[in-house]
């Protein structure tokens, strides 16, 4: 009797990657996004760039005190998942012109032991 299995993933899987909206003349917005790690060994995010924005970077965002505060990340290690979303981990994004209205943009992740990985980022209001 045939037993059908999925297929095993493998490699590095980003879902639900999505950039914030703005309105018109703020060009500071962060993205999101669910990044598996199927390769079998930590995997370290080291950098994210977008060729669009003038300066990206990895923030996490705490409450300290009573004060919602943005820290820096140098990296991410990412033993099975790292979950980028409102209120937590997020890239930060300075310089973006949205002006263009594009739908989405390309946002390359990179690791230390890994190659390079591009991700398409949808536009998407945050209160959607
Ligand atoms: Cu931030």
């Amino acid at each position: 009797m045939a037993c059908e299995q999925p297929l095993p993933k493998e490699g590095i899987e980003v879902s639900d990657a999505w950039v914030r909206k703005m309105p018109p003349g703020v060009s500071n917005t962060a993205a999101f996004m669910i990044i598996k790690n199927h390769t079998g060994q930590a995997v370290t995010l080291t950098d994210v760039s977008m060729e669009k924005a003038r300066h990206v970077m990895m923030h996490e965002s705490k409450v300290v005190d009573g004060m919602a505060k943005m820290e820096h990340l140098d990296r991410v290690v990412i033993e099975e998942d790292a979950v980028f979303e409102p209120g937590a981990k997020h890239i930060m994004i300075m310089g973006l012109d949205m002006s263009d209205n594009a739908k989405s943009y390309n946002i390359r992740l990179h690791f230390d032991n890994q190659p390079s990985l591009d991700v398409t980022a949808q536009v998407r209001d945050a209160n959607q």
